[in-house]
Parts: C-alpha cells; structure tokens; sequence
C-alpha cells in the first residue's frame, strides 16, 4: 500500500508489492543480470535482515521482478525507501542510482513497448567514504528495499507534484496550490491544469510543455467553508488536480493526482510555538523506525500501533529521529493530529566526519527530497537538520547556515530548528527559530533536570536563541526491559522510570519550554561496533520506553501521569 489515501483516479498506477528474486552480489554492477541466479525470495518492501541468512548481512543484494505493461507508455519507477544505495535496472540497462534509505526517488522510461519487463534493483548498505550519513551508529542501518515501490504507466503530460501552501487572513483559509506538470512525450503538449478542493473547483491556467519539459503552475484561491487541521480535530481534504486535452472541452481527464492537505499555520512568537495561532507546548517521542520483527521496514498496522501507544501516554507529538519518515507514517500522523518535528537524515556526526567529500551534497539532497515529499502533511509542523553535529565550531556553522538556508528557501511556512548537546559552547542558535537541547540529567550526568534547563534556557538566551522558543529534544535513560531490582541501580527499570519522573516533573512546570521529548519511544537495534558502540548491550539503545516488541516498561505509567497531567493516578504496576 503506497499512502493511507487514494492517490489517483485516472492514472494508471500501482504497487509493485509481494516477493521479488533475491541474491547476493559482490558490486551492485551489470554482471548482476548476466546469467545470475536468484535463489531466494525476499518480500518487498523489507529488510532482508528479516530473512535468517541474512540477520546481520552487510553489502550488496540484488531483486528481481517481473512487471507487464499493457500498451506503450512511459514508464515511471516510484522507490519510496531503498537502503542505502539503489542502482535500478530496466532491462539489462542501468536507469538510476539513489543515495540515502529515507527519502524516495523515481525514474522515467520513455517508450516502453507492451509485454514482459524485467526490473532489478541492487541494494547496498554498506559502509565507506562513499556514504556521509549512513554510518556506524546509535541506530541500524538495515539493507534492502525498504518502503513501497509504485509503477505508473504515463500516456500523456502528468502532474508530477502539489505544493499547498495555507494562510488565514481575516478570518479566511485560502491557499496557494502549485502543480509541477512534466510531458515525458517526444512532441509538444499543451494542457489545461484543473483542481478540485472541499468542493470548490478552480484553474490553474494552460501550459505547452516542449518534449521532456517540466513547468510549474501556482495561484491562491480563497476556501471559505473549510475547517482547520488541530491536534484536536484533524480536518483534512483531498486536493484533486486533473489535466486536460487542450483544445476538447468535454474530453475526459488525461491524468490526475490526489494530495491529502489540511488547513493550519505554524508561528512563532514570544518565545512561544503557535499552530493555527494558539500557543503549543509539544509532548512526545523520539522514535526510531525499527522493529524486531521488521527492520526499519514497519507495515502500517505496526506504525499505527506505535501511535495508539503515544496517544495512550498522553503525547501530542513525535520527532523522526533521526530520518524523514515513511510518508504513511505521516499520513496516520495527519489522520490523528500527531504534531511532527521532521528532521534531515545525520546523528552525531564530528567535524571531521563533516569534511567527507560527500557530505554537502548527500545533505542537500536529502533536504530537498524530505521538504518537496513532505510538503503537504500538515502533521509536519517543523523541519530539522543535523542532530547533534559539529555546530560549536565555526566551520560546522557554514554546513548550518547552508542547510538552513536552503531549508527556508524551500519552504518559508514552517519554523527551523536542530537539536544541540553543545551546552554553552553552541553556536548556531541565531540560525534557527527554535532552540533545541539534548540533554540527558540523570543518565550522563548528574545535574538536575529542572536547574539544567534553567540554564539552558541562559545559554540559549546568551547565543543568539533569546525570544525564540524552547524545546528539550532528548532525555532519558537506559532501562533494560525486566531487569528489576529494589536497589533501582543504573539500567533497571525502576532508575529509568526514575530518571523519566525528575525529567519530566521539571519539564512540565517550566513554563518556558515550548516542547520536550522523551529519548525514546522503543528500543532499537545498533550497528555491533567497536569503540563507543560497545556500551550498547545486547547492540541495541535501551532508552525506550517500550522495549523493541513494545512492551512498556516501567517508564510508560510515569510518561502517562506526566503527559496526560494526572500525577497522582496510581500506576498499574506498582
Ligand atoms: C544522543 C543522540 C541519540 C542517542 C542518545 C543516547 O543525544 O541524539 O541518537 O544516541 O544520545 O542514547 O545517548
């Protein structure tokens, strides 16, 4: 399943699901096709961790499938997620080759007759110099194809992506709709641009398109009768362009496309967060996507458990640590009125790690696919970069000051921020419109919660971050899930839950803080390395406040009193 919605009526498309060929290759080069043999069978999406010869294979996998067109078309490959790097074949010719696992790409092939076509995807998840942001980390890079794959078969110009943009003025949504019409056809088109939203039809205007042309088509029109999008109540509505013939009035649509969008504004001012001009104080999660059972690779109905399990705590929010998220995930994220932080794909990384070759263009990259896929979820409320990079030095400031420039320039409706452990030393605040601190009182150090971010809010107010708002991005500590012991030593449940308490009893009656995110929701899986990875046990950051199958901890009666501001409900578990 490729969304949580329907995403066309009249294009041709659908989801290359099931169980694909699948082996193992030295190089990710031709010599996969020429008389290769393909012993297994691997379900896509997923990660091929999931499957027992291969619980901790790192290097090249290629799948194959077969796909049948039925009339001559061009044909378009969606990937939403393929880990980390894809080199994609289309009969026997290499067609594309995309880096990084969380964020999607596509390719056109023009002229593809009718009949059998052979499709094959070599997947490498390796580490080297040749990847800046899949590393050896606090999280696992899994291997595969690992988010849905959709074929299309284009017969015409089509609509290749919305931009919605809402504003409220005078007590009236409009909004600006943009559409991006491509013509992968070897001649001139000319095509009308025509949407419908909660009822109201409008034009976007003709455009010709040359052969292989992209233009994009943008105006405002005012919706008067629509409802906003809240945490509260997530009204959302189905934005519907369709092109037309030109010249034939009546003619049916050439093609379409359906975007899912809501009505809301995200602001800051007075040191505070607003959506749709309310102040907002976020109470939610870190999460990673990962499960025991499936990788990073989580069907829907294990991320919307993940949800409910927030929601049962009392969290109105969730930051993807640290990748763009699968884009259902976001769209059950729209559905419940989650408020989502979204940030670039990069934890941890030193300067020195900053100066690979590729790290500029990787990073920019993944921006713009993150913010031009993202765009219209109005879940997301904020967009981050770099989690905990080399922001306390000058030249780590230039890779911020790029990134966040870039950010604003994609998307100026949303606020900026990026989550520091740089304490005072912190030179970025003045880039952002947030203030973000990892801190972790309790676990690394042994401040107290409610002092330190006392502090913080000083240092923030000290460089460059006074007047904006704050949020403490990360806290938390390990707990092994059932390692119990009166003494509440370190790495029980009972000191998390512990740690969890003093946190978020200061947190909560900061008046302050505009937000805070407990480290983590779940448990999940590490790379087995040397050096620092060593203190992880069992290879796996046990921070979560469900272990990885998600059974609570101790923490998760503590989280509940906190975020559902009940503290004195007695726990089930004591
Ligand atoms: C960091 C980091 C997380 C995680 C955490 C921890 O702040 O951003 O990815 O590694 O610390 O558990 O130590």
């Amino acid at each position: 399943m490729e969304r949580m919605f329907q995403n066309h009526e009249v294009r041709v498309s659908r989801t290359i699901e099931g169980t694909w060929d699948f082996t193992v290759v030295d190089e990710p080069d031709l010599s996969v096709q020429a008389g290769q043999s393909f012993p297994y069978r691997m379900a896509v999406p997923s990660c091929w961790e999931t499957h027992p010869d291969f619980s901790t294979y790192q290097g090249v996998g290629a799948y194959r499938t077969i796909v049948n067109i039925r009339r001559e078309a061009s044909v378009r490959l969606i990937f939403k997620g393929v880990s980390h790097t894809a080199h994609i074949y289309w009969d026997g010719v290499k067609v594309e080759q995309h880096y990084n696992a969380y964020t999607a790409f596509d390719v056109v092939i023009p002229d593809v007759r009718p009949g059998e076509h052979t499709l094959i995807v070599a997947a490498d998840n390796r580490f080297s110099e040749a990847s800046a942001l899949h590393i050896p980390n606090d999280y696992y890079t899994y291997g595969g194809i690992i988010r849905p794959v959709v074929l299309e078969e284009l017969y015409s110009p089509y609509v290749r992506q919305l931009y919605f943009t809402p504003e409220y003025k005078s007590g009236v949504w409009s909004a600006e709709v943009c559409a991006v019409v491509s013509n992968p056809n070897d001649m001139e088109r000319t095509v009308k641009v025509i949407g419908t939203l909660a009822g109201i039809d409008f034009s976007l205007g003709t455009v010709t398109l040359a052969a292989g042309a992209e233009k994009k088509l943008q105006k405002s029109f005012a919706f008067p009768d629509v409802s906003s999008w809240s945490p509260e109540e997530p009204s959302l509505y189905q934005l519907h362009v369709r092109l037309y013939e030109d010249k034939d009035a009546g003619s049916s649509p050439l093609d379409d496309l359906i975007e899912r969008v809501g009505f809301r504004t995200v602001t800051t001012r007075d040191g505070k967060l607003q959506v749709n001009g309310k102040d907002v104080v976020l109470q939610g999660f870190n999460r990673h996507e990962d499960h025991p059972m499936a990788g990073a690779a989580l069907p829907v109905s294990l991320m919307l458990h993940d949800l409910d399990l927030m929601r049962d705590m009392g969290a109105n929010s969730v930051r993807t640590s640290h990748y763009p998220n699968d884009e259902r995930f976001l769209d059950l994220c729209d559905e419940l009125g989650f408020l989502v932080w979204e940030e670039n794909h990069a934890r941890g990384l030193s300067l020195e790690q900053m100066r690979n070759p590729n790290f500029v263009w990787q990073c920019e990259q993944v921006n713009r696919e993150m913010v031009e896929q993202h765009y219209n979820h109005p879940s997301i409320i904020l967009w981050a970069i770099l989690n905990e990079c080399a922001s306390d030095t000058e030249e780590g400031r230039e890779h911020y000051s790029r990134q966040l420039g870039q950010l604003r320039a994609l998307d100026a409706s949303r606020p900026l921020t990026f989550a520091s452990h740089h304490r005072e030393r912190e030179l970025c605040f003045d880039l952002a419109d947030i203030v973000s601190f990892n801190l972790y009182p309790g676990w690394y150090t042994d401040e107290d919660p409610k002092a330190l971010c006392e502090q913080a809010r000083a240092w923030a107010d000290r460089a460059g971050g006074a007047g904006k708002p704050m949020i403490m991005s990360e806290f938390g500590g390990d707990g092994y899930y059932g390692l119990r012991d009166k003494a509440r030593v370190r790495g029980t449940e009972e000191r998390q839950a512990d740690i969890i308490e003093a946190n978020l009893a200061a947190y909560t009656s900061s008046p302050f803080l505009s937000g805070m995110y407990i480290w983590q929701f779940c448990d999940c899986r590490v790379t087995d390395a040397t050096g620092w990875l060593l203190s992880r046990a069992g290879a796996q950051n046990s921070k979560g406040i469900v272990d990885r199958y998600r059974r609570p901890k101790l923490a998760y009666d503590v989280v509940k009193r906190y975020f559902k501001g009940s503290q004195n409900v007695i726990s089930n578990e004591s």
